[in-house]
């Protein structure tokens, strides 16, 4: 985080959000199989069909319901609920009452899953996958917490319709609260905890609700009494320091809602962006301009901190009441130049002479890290490994800089106003 604190505030409060897929092994068997939604469905790990061997990696929500679980052995499962093949050739047996059975196969689930994690580098800078359907974003540079909810639907709203399957999304100012959240209320949940809410959203749940809290701690605390992580959120400190050593001051400072722990991506970054609002739709192209500027400095600056060059630049236009307008040019090569940066998102900004601003943006994008001479003009080596993001061409190799390739996008969100919060102290 850099530069974000408001006036008067050691720290803004950070904006993070966890996204986790729903039954995310069988989201992909009725991904491919549209059949099967809306059934009870398990998937099968050591599963062959006919056979009753293995263990359910997962069950849809629906086969959940007859007690199906992970990690249960398939025989139990089929207790629970037969396999539709069997019922219907068994008079004693309802159809209507059993289910499908899939083996895992886990090579299609991790393209899905990567599909998935393309969108969230796509809508986030920094984002920390966690697992095949799981990830941590922070957000806190382009999303405000009066638009948090319409950024988390848009969200859900496009993984559903390019991958075809269902996240849970919370969000929240601390990692373990959005973890809480976005488990809270699946399938297809979105939770949102604002700032000051945190302790009341935790209280309730209980204790192993709370980050570093598993069953044997869950145990030895409600022998103490500490039941729900509102009980461990008011216990004595000291108590805790007997009991569990500094762990029992973490969990407890976990269950009151401080937790300092930053997103930090495994990976590089697959762009790096800055956006400002306006307090209220502009039609007055210099004033557009202006703002562009500084946000293509803080950009620039930004990449140039983190010694990233970029080969894509590109704006975005939130023109009344929510379209967001994307246009982005790709160079032939990788460059580390604020100055293109400044005049390549001022020439995409042309399109939007007189237009209704409510928001702009600047991203670049196409990141490459490596060390290295800065790409000279003629005779650079493209050094994109990951290839174009969604929505971006990939680089017309060996082209002249003047001969940019362009790609544009635009798509509706629904996205509220940030009301002027932004100021520009904050792209320092
Ligand atoms: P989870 O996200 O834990 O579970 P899920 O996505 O199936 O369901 P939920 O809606 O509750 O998020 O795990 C992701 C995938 O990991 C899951 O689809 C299958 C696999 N998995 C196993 O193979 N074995 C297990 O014991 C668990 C918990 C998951
Ligand atoms: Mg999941």
């Amino acid at each position: 985080m850099d530069g974000l604190g408001l006036p008067g505030s050691s720290r803004r409060e950070r904006v993070l959000a966890h996204v986790d897929m729903d039954c995310f092994y069988a989201a992909c068997e009725r991904q491919r199989e549209p059949a099967l939604r809306g059934e009870p469905l398990v998937v099968g790990m050591g599963y062959e069909p006919g056979e009753t061997h293995g263990a359910v990696a997962t069950a849809s929500y629906e086969a959940r319901e007859y007690g199906v679980e992970s990690a249960m052995p398939i025989t139990d499962a089929l207790e629970r609920l037969p396999r539709k093949v069997d019922a219907v050739d068994d008079p004693e047996r309802d159809v209507s009452e059993a289910g499908f059975y899939r083996p895992v196969e886990l090579d299609y689930y991790e393209s899905v899953g990567r599909d998935v994690k393309a969108i969230l580098h796509d809508t986030a800078d920094t984002v920390r996958e966690v697992s095949i359907d799981e990830a941590y974003l922070d957000v806190s540079d382009t999303v405000d917490w009066s638009e948090a909810r319409a950024w988390a639907t848009d969200l859900k709203d496009r993984i559903e319709a390019s991958v075809g399957v269902v996240a849970s999304v919370g969000l929240a100012p601390t990692m373990s609260a959005a973890k809480v959240a976005s488990d809270h209320d699946k399938p297809d949940g979105l939770i949102i905890v604002e700032p000051g809410e945190v302790r009341d959203f935790f209280a309730p749940l209980p204790v192993e609700a709370v980050h570093g809290v598993g069953p044997v701690t869950a145990r030895e605390l409600a022998a103490m009494g500490i039941e729900t992580a509102g009980d461990l959120a008011s216990a004595d400190p000291d108590r805790l320091d007997d009991a569990f050593g500094e762990r029992g001051r973490e969990i407890r400072r976990f269950a009151r809602g401080e937790d300092d722990r930053d997103v930090t991506p495994k990976g590089d970054p697959k762009s790096l962006s800055r956006e400002s609002a306006f307090t209220e739709a502009t039609e007055e192209s210099e004033t557009v301009r202006r703002r562009v500027r500084t946000l293509a400095d803080a950009v620039a600056d930004r990449a140039r901190r983190q010694e990233a060059r970029y080969q894509t630049i590109g704006i975005k236009v939130v023109t009344p009441p929510f379209d967001v307008n994307t246009r982005a040019q790709s160079l032939p090569g990788p460059v580390e130049d604020a100055d293109l940066v400044e005049s390549v998102a001022l020439d995409l900004l042309t399109e939007f002479d007189g237009a209704a601003v409510r928001k702009v943006g600047v991203r670049v994008s196409n990141l490459d890290f490596s060390a290295g001479q800065q790409a000279s003009l003629d005779g650079f080596e493209t050094t994109d490994d990951d290839g174009p993001e969604p929505g971006e061409g990939r680089a017309v190799d060996q082209a002249p800089l003047g001969a940019f390739q362009e790609r544009a996008g635009t798509d509706r969100v629904a996205d509220g106003d940030r009301g002027g919060q932004t100021t520009l102290d904050e792209f320092g």
